[in-house]
């Protein structure tokens, strides 16, 4: 059973072909669903890595077997290529590869996924390594950080965020039905240290955390689904955000970064790119899109002078091309050279 799972896997992975790059506009990707982006920068490029949505028309379950991965070099042209992790990448799991991040260290990225384990419980936290952003992906650990039988986990041990600190120190964050949970990482970004704990102050958390430093401040962002304007319906929800001083909390809540958007999952990443932020989330826009057919969408995010985020405008015409600066460029142009 699990050779024949993984051998369809692999060739569900051999036959996505690299796309040339597709033409800004929101959702920036229209040739397969795509879901749960997480951004990440290396050097002058951008990448977002997502999940694939595969739920046929009209049925209303997730069907999500593998992670993909985008790229692009001014945040507005979008390269794909393809899936560059499966449920397959991790040999103890077998369904449901939902939402995941990548976090680099030390020249490794490491691919933390929400992913369904054959071991009792439901969602695990599982973590893939490779050694450039687009893998290839081994499993890292043999097994879950994170299970149902973790203590202290959270109700649905789903949607990783991780974060390295100045100091070195990194943190896996996570978490689903109103439960954060947040534990420190060993060095090698595999092993956990000391208890989970439950973070304090973030308002009417339901899912899908965010985590990211700016100018000293702590920003957790995250889905919520309240309606005490967040969201009129709680079938949905919006984009909350809390800061603190110090990254295990406790946060204060400061407002919405994103509003209700057409699908009711609402699931976001920031970033910085280019000197300029970068709201990326997914949607229901895309043509014979839906709530298990979802697609990801850019769009420029804002601070004002005091730290605080400005909401998010959703657009369809997404961002403008935002390439490096000459002088970045004529430097890349010399390492090539040399
Ligand atoms: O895509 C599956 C799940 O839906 C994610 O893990 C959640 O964040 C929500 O987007």
């Amino acid at each position: 059973m699990r050779i024949l799972r993984s051998a369809a896997a692999a060739v569900l992975l051999g036959t996505v072909a690299i796309a040339a790059p597709a033409a800004a506009a929101n959702p920036i990707v229209t040739s397969i669903y795509t879901a749960d982006p997480a951004p990440l920068v290396v050097g002058d490029t951008m990448y977002i890595y997502a999940g694939r949505d595969e739920a046929p028309s009209g049925t209303s379950n997730f069907r999500m077997r593998e992670w993909h991965v985008l790229s692009s070099s001014d945040a507005a042209t979008w390269t794909q290529h393809g899936a560059r992790a499966s449920i397959a990448t991790f040999p103890w799991a077998g369904a449901d590869a939902w939402a995941s991040e990548v976090e680099p260290r030390n020249g490794r990225y490491y691919w933390y996924t929400s992913v369904n384990g054959n071991g009792p419980g439901w969602m695990n936290i599982g973590v893939a390594v490779g050694d450039s952003p687009l893998g290839p992906f081994t499993d890292a650990k043999g097994g879950p950080i994170i299970s149902d039988s973790t203590p202290n986990s959270s109700a649905l041990n789903i949607d990783p965020t991780v974060f390295v600190d100045d100091d070195g120190q990194a943190y896996l964050y996570w978490g689903g039905y109103w439960a954060p949970r947040a534990v420190r990482l060993a060095s090698n970004m595999i092993d956990t240290v000391g208890s989970v704990v439950t973070p304090q102050g973030l308002t009417n958390f339901w899912e899908a955390p965010w985590m990211f430093k700016r100018n000293g401040l702590y920003y957790m962002m995250y889905a919520a689904n309240d309606t005490s304007g967040c969201v009129t319906d709680s079938a949905y929800a919006c984009q909350r955000y809390a800061t603190a001083t110090n990254p295990l909390g406790p946060w204060t809540h400061r407002g919405i970064v994103l509003g209700r958007v057409s699908s009711t999952t609402n699931h976001a990443g920031a970033v910085e790119f280019h000197g300029q932020w970068y709201l990326v989330y997914h949607t229901a826009n895309a043509p014979g899109g839906g709530n298990f057919r979802r697609s990801v969408a850019v769009d420029r995010m804002y601070f004002n002078a005091d730290g605080t985020i400005q909401r998010v405008t959703p657009t369809t015409a997404g961002p403008p091309p935002n390439p490096a600066p000459p002088a970045a460029q004529e430097a890349h142009h010399r390492a090539y050279a040399s």
